[in-house]
């Protein structure tokens, strides 16, 4: 509390209940319950984008710590603050190698950006804190924190209220930002990469000065962690998924200037095609990476341009709403034309989600939350995090039928919380996207392997039955005029809803 974590994300075991009595005791952090890990920790990672500061995730030993691992990856790459407490064995009890004992600092190497196993009773205070300004430090992190049982339950004397500071985050050097503005004042096709901070907030409007001043293109990674886009911000287009696509936008530029984003690399390596996309440039500046300030190398570079104007928006494109038998790009047409201004949209619906990419820079100013590091069903997660984090906004979470049955038990705790969210699932019934990428790689799917282990349609899953089951208000709609209608009526009224598009 005296560090200002507000909740905590749990799906505790026997070895955690003395810090789920704990909440009780000391009331004032908000207990919500997963019913699976991943819920728990992808929404964790949800939160920790929107609110800016850690969530607390509670699990139980090794076994709910690796249930949980995939969204702590989603949450590694998008930089978000979050704190892991993994409850463990009494200390005394180790040794007996019970049947839950597992090696739980090797599963959280991978993620963490620290990991600290607690030594004594008065060993907790001390190293939450340090956890929690790890959590914050150079623009976010996991941090994880193993909690063993005998520890927990053992009367230890006060601890300081005080947080730990966080350690400053490395700013660019001048000589690069001096390169930066070299590249940009010499008046060729050039491009900001944004990634981080320089996606939302003051960085983005620091980037709009920058392209209205120099004429240079914004262009976003492709699994960014929170994008403020919509009519009248700063126009970002996100890097194309497909390398070739990818390697072509970036080919035609003149100057590329890297801020708060990693250099660009291909999802996979294929024969023949490019994975390194910049590598071989000489008109490549990396003004600030991941770990670095971007928003202070974006405010010099404005300096040192001259770029005090803010951004020009372009006359609005008003949105058609569209009409007929449902596809993805109606769907993201739907979606852009009705969502209210101020939306948490996550748009995680993999292939359904690309059109809606596009379209949305024409919608409403919003914020989006992508999936950061590939790992598939996090949206009724993230869209949980983010509905706890800022319960005024509506939550729209643009899910794909795969992905979303990864993430199944979401509906309940969305359902038990009453949060403001829509789901509307993109159901073409098939993992579309591997379908596709052998299709682009002249690679058969149709075997009854290839095409038995990409498709989703035998049995088809009955989404709204899903939601309802669990107390989720839910509708299945087959054309974009009753999209249309569902997702007014979603959005004149509070709480979760799920629409179950179909095509
Ligand atoms: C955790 C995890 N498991 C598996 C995959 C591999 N994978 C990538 S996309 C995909 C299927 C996507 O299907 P769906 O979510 O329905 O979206 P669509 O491709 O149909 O648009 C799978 C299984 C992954 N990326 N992450």
């Amino acid at each position: 509390l005296g560090a200002d974590i507000e909740l905590c994300l749990a799906n505790p075991g026997t070895t955690e209940m003395p810090i789920v009595l704990a909440l009780d005791t000391v009331p004032g952090i908000r207990p919500v319950l997963g019913l699976h890990e991943t819920i728990c920790t992808g929404a964790a990672d949800g939160y920790g984008r929107i609110a800016g500061k850690p969530a607390l995730v509670l699990l139980h030993l090794g076994p709910g710590l690796a249930n949980g691992l995939a969204n702590l990856h989603n949450a590694r790459r998008a930089r978000s603050p979050v704190v892991v407490l993994v409850g463990e064995h009494a200390s005394w009890h180790m040794a007996a190698d019970a049947p839950l004992a597992m090696e739980i600092e090797k599963l959280a190497e991978t993620f963490s950006a620290a990991v600290e196993r607690v030594a004594s009773p008065e060993g907790i205070g001390p190293a939450l804190r340090r956890a929690i300004a790890s959590a914050l430090a150079r623009n976010g992190g996991v941090a994880t924190l193993v909690v063993p049982h005998d520890h927990q339950i053992a009367v230890a004397g006060p601890g300081s209220p005080v947080p730990d500071a966080v350690p400053a985050t490395p700013t660019a050097e001048e000589r690069t930002v001096r390169d930066a503005a070299a590249l940009l004042r010499s008046g060729q096709s050039g491009a900001l990469i944004l990634g981080g901070r320089a996606l939302h907030g003051t960085g983005l409007e620091l980037a709009g000065r920058i392209a209205r001043r120099t004429g240079c293109a914004l262009l976003g990674e492709v699994g960014f962690a929170r994008l403020e886009t919509g009519w009248g911000l700063p126009s970002v287009r996100r890097l194309p998924y497909f390398a070739n696509e990818a390697q072509e936008a970036l080919r035609r530029l003149r100057g590329v200037i890297g801020v708060g984003a990693k250099k660009p690399v291909s999802f996979f390596g294929w024969p023949g095609q490019p994975n390194r996309y910049l590598d071989g440039r000489d008109d490549v500046v990396w003004l600030a990476g991941p770990d670095e300030d971007a928003v202070d190398a974006l405010e010099r570079l404005a300096d040192r341009l001259g770029a005090f104007e803010p951004w020009r928006p372009e006359p609005p494109d008003p949105l058609d709403l569209p009409t007929g038998a449902l596809d993805a790009a109606k769907i993201a047409g739907v979606l852009a034309a009705l969502q209210p201004e101020g939306a948490i949209i996550v748009p995680t619906a993999v292939t359904s989600a690309y059109p809606y990419s596009t379209i949305a820079t024409r919608a409403r100013p919003h914020t989006q939350l992508a999936l950061t590091g590939g790992a598939i069903g996090e949206g009724p997660a993230l869209a949980i995090g983010a509905a706890l984090a800022d319960p005024g906004r509506k939550v729209v979470n643009l899910e794909a039928d795969g992905s979303c049955a990864y993430a199944m038990q979401a509906f309940w705790t969305q359902a038990r919380e009453r949060l403001d969210i829509v789901t509307i699932v993109c159901a073409n019934q098939a993992y579309r996207i591997l379908q596709l990428e052998m299709e682009r790689a002249g690679m058969p799917w149709q075997g009854p392997a290839a095409s038995g282990l990409t498709s989703l349609s035998r049995p088809p899953i009955g989404w709204a039955r899903i939601a309802e089951a669990q107390g989720v208000p839910a509708r299945r709609v087959e054309t974009a005029e009753d999209l249309a209608d569902g997702l007014r009526a979603a959005l004149a009224t509070r709480g979760p809803l799920l629409l179950e598009a179909v095509f």
